[in-house]
């Protein structure tokens, strides 16, 4: 039975990759960091079957003694301060988890066993304000955020311990991938809520920021199979992974609301609040490689993951509203 080690267990991306690795048949290892309260809702239906330890980024020695005593042939680094405003208001601290962060996870796998195979989450966020469309591996970077800047560094650390030491590290460049267990900040999500919400009587508006920028979504659950695919292979390298098609915020409103019968335009709010200092306006993905190479697609187009997501909030608030 191969062993993974997962940080970000408790996000998004780390509940369907451990659902995937589960039913691979690997012991799943979690690292998640110490809160005050549990936030273990999006793994809560695996705790039987997962073990989940504490461990932190920012902290070395965690690092290095979770892998001493579990011994992972698989790491998955998917933790990461990845909300790009917060970005703006903590940069330090995202630059110390999601630059410095990876740089330490390399050091771990390095000093404890060079043969562990290492998965980075890199992003879409470093082509930022983009000098090429579609966006592919070679396309260079011009991160908009600090963000996307420590998403960079990240990127590269990954690339330069591979070419340094050997190590099986790859960079999975990856474009948004969304999905009901979204954090409720991300702009599809608070749509996906914002929409239940008006429509079950609880909110009167939905209030966002610019409409107009575009990006390249995809359902979450497609895209981990991506991630492990990119650790079986013969060689490590860099992959960029979405749908090939991009969509704007206001056509996101306009299918969301649309499936629930209300027009957006009598919702939603233009508020200043959400603008961001520095925006992404456009992105798309040229994902040839991982189609050529993983044999990778994506299952569930734009239409169906708006309105899984719009179904699944719905479903979530009629419960909370009975009770
Ligand atoms: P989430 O924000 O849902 O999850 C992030 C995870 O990182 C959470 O488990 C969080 O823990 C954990 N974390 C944050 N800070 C630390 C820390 N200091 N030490 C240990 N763990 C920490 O992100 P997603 O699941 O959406 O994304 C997974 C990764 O992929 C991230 O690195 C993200 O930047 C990257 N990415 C995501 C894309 C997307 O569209 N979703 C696209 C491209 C890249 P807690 O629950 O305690 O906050
Ligand atoms: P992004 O996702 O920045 O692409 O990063 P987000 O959903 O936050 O923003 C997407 C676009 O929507 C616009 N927008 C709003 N965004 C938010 N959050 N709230 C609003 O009210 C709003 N109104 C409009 C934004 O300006 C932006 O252009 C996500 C994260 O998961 C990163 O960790 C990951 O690396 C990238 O995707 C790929």
């Amino acid at each position: 039975m191969p062993t993974a080690l997962i940080t970000g267990i408790t996000g998004q991306d780390g509940s369907y990759l451990a659902e995937l690795l589960l039913s691979k048949g690997y012991r799943v290892i979690g690292m998640a960091r110490r809160a005050s309260t549990m936030n273990h809702e999006r793994i809560q239906h695996l705790l039987d079957n997962i073990i989940v330890i504490q461990g932190d980024l920012t902290d070395q020695g965690s690092l290095l003694s979770m892998l001493e005593e579990y011994k992972p042939e698989e790491v998955y680094n998917l933790a990461a301060q990845s909300f790009v405003p917060t970005s703006w208001n903590q940069p330090a601290l995202t630059g110390d988890v999601t630059a410095l962060g990876v740089t330490r996870i390399l050091e771990a796998i390095r000093f404890v066993n060079s043969k562990i195979r290492l998965y980075q989450a890199s992003s879409s966020e470093m082509f930022g304000k983009v000098v090429e469309v579609p966006q592919q591996e070679s396309t260079p970077f011009y991160p908009r955020s600090p963000y996307g800047v420590a998403k960079v560094y990240g990127h590269w650390i990954t690339v330069n311990y591979r070419e340094s030491f050997n190590l099986f590290a790859v960079s999975g460049i990856l474009f948004n991938h969304e999905s009901p267990r979204r954090g409720l900040e991300f702009v599809t999500r608070k749509i996906s809520d914002g929409v239940a919400r008006i429509k079950l009587g609880l909110n009167k508006e939905l209030r966002l920021g610019n409409l107009e920028s575009r990006r390249d979504w995809g359902f979450a659950g497609d895209y981990v199979k991506a991630m492990w695919s990119m650790l079986q292979q013969d060689a490590p390298d860099n992959f960029v992974v979405g749908t090939g098609e991009t969509h704007s915020v206001r056509e996101f409103c306009a299918i969301a609301f649309g499936h629930m019968g209300l027009d957006y335009n009598d919702y939603v709010v233009q508020d200043q609040r959400f603008y961001r200092p520095a925006e992404v306006d456009l992105l798309v993905s040229h994902p040839s490689k991982a189609g050529r190479v993983l044999g990778w697609e994506p299952t569930v187009d734009f239409k169906q993951l708006v309105t899984m997501m719009v179904d699944a909030d719905l479903a979530r608030l009629q419960l909370l509203v009975r009770n």
